[in-house]
């Protein structure tokens, strides 16, 4: 697909300031990962926002982990995409480089990014319901839902469900690279969840360039500096390449 690119974005491109990356679902679409919004329901046609919910786990713990461990199994199953490749060489090739994401699935990681800051958690990191530590958990097979702990309680996917709080310290990290950022790259997202739905109005207002890359206009389209209707894995490699990283 071809795209113009302004000078403005050029120029923010080519002279090294902080880059921030926003990411969302649509990021992994490519990677053949349903998003959270996308036609049909995410799962068993269910919409997610309903299974995302501490209520939904504590009415039917079953139930919303065959959900997560369908997603554990579909992400595991994925590749990370032209996207998720441009994302690591730009931390490759720029020191004030930071990739903010809303997704959990771990792609970002599989690609190479090293500093992903997880607004919303992980699929690959459980909770014990009793001390509320966590872990990491790549297993596959985690044998009889719901999965406990060895002390007995109930493990929990390490994820920001709605209706709860984002992890202070994570947040406020994001809304400093946004306040630091000269570039904003928000991709993939429909701009519809919030706290990090306000990331990119934060960094405006700081006086980045917000450059919001999805094929949909989302409500963030009319404040962006600039919308490029197109797929991420096809933009993303483009604007890597534009910034002069190999
Ligand atoms: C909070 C983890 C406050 C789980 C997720 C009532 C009570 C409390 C809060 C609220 C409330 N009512 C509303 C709220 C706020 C709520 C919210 O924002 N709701 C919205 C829906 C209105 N937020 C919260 O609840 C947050 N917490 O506010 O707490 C608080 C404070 C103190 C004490 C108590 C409470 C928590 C939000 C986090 C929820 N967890 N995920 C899981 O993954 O299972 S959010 C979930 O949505 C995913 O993380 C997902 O990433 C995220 C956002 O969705 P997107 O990533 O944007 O994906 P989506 O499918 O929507 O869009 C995909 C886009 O990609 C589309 O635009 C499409 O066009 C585009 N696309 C498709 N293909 C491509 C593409 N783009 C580029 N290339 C392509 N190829």
């Amino acid at each position: 697909m071809s795209f113009a690119i302004s000078n403005e974005l050029r120029a923010r491109l080519e002279r090294g300031g902080p880059i921030l990356a926003l990411t969302g679902a649509g990021v992994s679409a490519e990677s053949g990962l349903a998003t959270f919004r996308g036609p049909g329901g995410m799962w068993e046609g269910r919409d997610p926002m309903e299974l995302a919910t501490p209520q939904a786990f504590a009415a039917d713990p079953e139930t919303v982990w065959r959900f997560y461990d369908w997603r554990r199994k579909q992400a595991a199953e994925a590749a990370p995409n032209p996207a998720h490749v441009a994302f690591a060489a730009l931390e490759q090739g720029r020191d004030s480089f930071r990739l903010v994401t809303q997704n959990v699935d771990g792609l970002h990681e599989r690609a190479g990014n090293r500093d992903v800051l997880r607004l919303h958690g992980s699929l690959w990191r459980l909770r014990c319901l009793g001390d509320c530590e966590e872990h990491d958990n790549l297993e596959l097979d985690l044998g009889p839902l719901p999965p406990r702990c060895a002390c007995g309680a109930l493990l929990r996917p390490a994820v920001v469900w709605f209706g709860e709080p984002l992890d202070p310290a994570v947040l406020h990290r994001a809304e400093q690279f946004a306040e630091e950022a000269d570039l904003v790259i928000v991709a993939g997202t429909s701009a519809l969840v919030y706290p990090a739905a306000a990331l990119p109005e934060i960094a405006r207002l700081a006086g980045a360039y917000v450059v919001e890359v999805n094929p949909e206009t989302t409500p963030l389209s009319e404040r962006a500096d600039v919308h490029i209707a197109g797929s991420a894995g096809a933009v993303l490699p483009r604007l890597v390449e534009v910034a002069g990283i190999a």
